[in-house]
């Protein structure tokens, strides 16, 4: 009943041909959905916690009489970016309790290639039921993109089961409440891949356009208008663009499981290692922006206090998951920054407030365009350096008009 799982059960509800039992672990999400509040932060599902019926339980045991079973639960990475696959186990150990001929199981959730067949499966089999036979498994991966106009409504899906005729059935499963491409693809392992694809391949774009801007900033060029201008090529361009980091639950997780199924059948995955080493490095390097550009007024990082602007991973939302700006404050705190953090999306968090950060930091990153950033007008009068870590400033007046030394990423300088 996460980000992925509770939009999912709302538009099985609304088609009204199913009857929607949500199971999650954490009883006070269980308790918010019965009591109507939206547990994610998802326009279309605070929409539909209005208008659809959906029961919600920490109860298992409805699966004894659940045609269709959709895992959506986290699969993360260990503090040595090492895959966990403990959710995806634990809920398979559940469900295996209660499997039943005719069944239909339907992992969401983002794994690399085999983990269905290799994982999964031998929990659900000991059960002495067979898939493929008594039972179907299809692999069904979650297409989200937060707080953006795309969501379960309008996306289109691909769909891998154990055989074709499973596919086909979970397929029209998904026809039947989405009306959105269901794409049916050869094999469980196939539909896997896609989705492990999609978030390696922009992992590596955005590694490489961050690359770019270590190297632009020596050059005296802008890599921002460079990738925008590039960006007019008609065909075989998509632009990304650099920033302070790459956080969230999937872009900068979602490669690891790859790198490590590769590792175990002795492949040597060097891009995508390369790639999240060059994305891992850019909290450091927009540190080292701010220290040049303290520098410039006699003031050491050890001594300055250091204003953090945004703490979530992306503009607009709460989602601290992997968020460089948790690697900007750990590295400031090392290098014996004051640091003061401030993000009206992530209550509860900021230790300070917009106005004491601008009226007593020397210096300030930028490390989530929020829209609360945006028309910031009085930068207060202490001020020194601002680095705009998501290069969302450039436009600001009151900036340019003050004697403050601002710097984006691979703008140049
Ligand atoms: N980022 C950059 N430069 C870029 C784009 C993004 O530095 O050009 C950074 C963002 O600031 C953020 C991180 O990368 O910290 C991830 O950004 P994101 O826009 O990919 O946001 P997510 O992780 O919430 O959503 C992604 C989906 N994004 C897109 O496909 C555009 C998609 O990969 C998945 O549907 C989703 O993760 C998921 O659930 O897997």
């Amino acid at each position: 009943m996460g980000y992925v799982g509770f939009p999912l059960a709302c538009a099985i509800a609304r088609s009204n041909k199913y009857e929607v039992w949500g199971i999650d672990i954490d009883e006070r999400r269980i308790n918010k959905i019965n009591n109507r509040i939206c547990p994610v932060e998802d326009e279309m599902a605070e929409k539909d916690i209005m208008e659809v019926n959906i029961n919600a339980t920490t109860e298992f045991g409805v699966l004894n009489d659940s045609d269709y079973v959709i895992i959506c639960v986290p699969t993360p990475v260990d503090d040595n970016k090492k895959p966990d696959l403990t959710p995806v186990i634990k809920a398979s150990e559940q469900i295996a309790k209660y499997l039943h001929k005719g069944q239909m199981i339907v992992l969401e959730s983002t794994v690399n290639p085999g983990v269905c067949e290799e994982v999964m499966l031998p929990i659900l089999e000991q059960t002495g039921l067979k898939g493929g036979i008594d039972f179907e498994l299809a692999h069904c991966p979650e297409r989200i993109w937060p707080v953006t106009e795309w969501n379960v409504y309008n996306i289109s899906r691909n769909i891998g089961a154990m055989t074709k005729e499973g596919t086909k059935k979970a397929a029209d499963f998904y026809r039947s409440f989405l009306n959105v491409e269901i794409n049916e693809v050869s094999s469980i392992k196939a539909a896997e891949a896609t989705k492990i694809v999609e978030n390696t391949f922009r992992d590596i774009n955005i590694a490489y356009v961050n690359e770019l801007a270590q190297l632009f900033d020596r050059m005296g060029i802008d890599i921002v208008e460079v990738i925008k201008a590039s960006s007019n090529k008609p065909f075989a361009f998509m632009p990304h663009f650099p920033g302070c980091g790459v956080g969230g639950h999937c872009i900068p997780v979602d490669p690891y499981y790859l790198i490590q199924k590769a590792e175990e059948l002795g492949f040597n995955t060097q891009l995508m290692k390369t790639a999240r080493q060059i994305n891992n490095h850019m909290p450091s390097y927009t540190i080292e922006k701010l220290e040049k550009g303290l520098q410039k007024f006699g003031i050491q990082l050890k001594d300055a206090k250091i204003g953090l602007l945004g703490l979530s991973y992306r503009a607009n939302m709460g989602d601290m998951r992997e968020s460089p700006s948790l690697e900007i404050k750990k590295e400031l705190l090392e290098k014996g920054s004051k640091v003061m953090a401030h993000d009206p999306h992530c209550n509860g968090h900021s230790d300070s407030t917009l106005k004491h950060i601008l009226e007593n930091c020397d210096g300030i990153i930028i490390a989530t365009n929020h829209k609360e950033f945006m028309n910031i007008e009085d930068w207060g009068g202490k001020v020194k350096v601002i680095i705009d870590g998501r290069n969302c400033l450039e436009n600001n007046g009151q900036i340019k008009e003050k004697n403050i030394y601002y710097a984006g990423i691979g703008r140049g300088y």
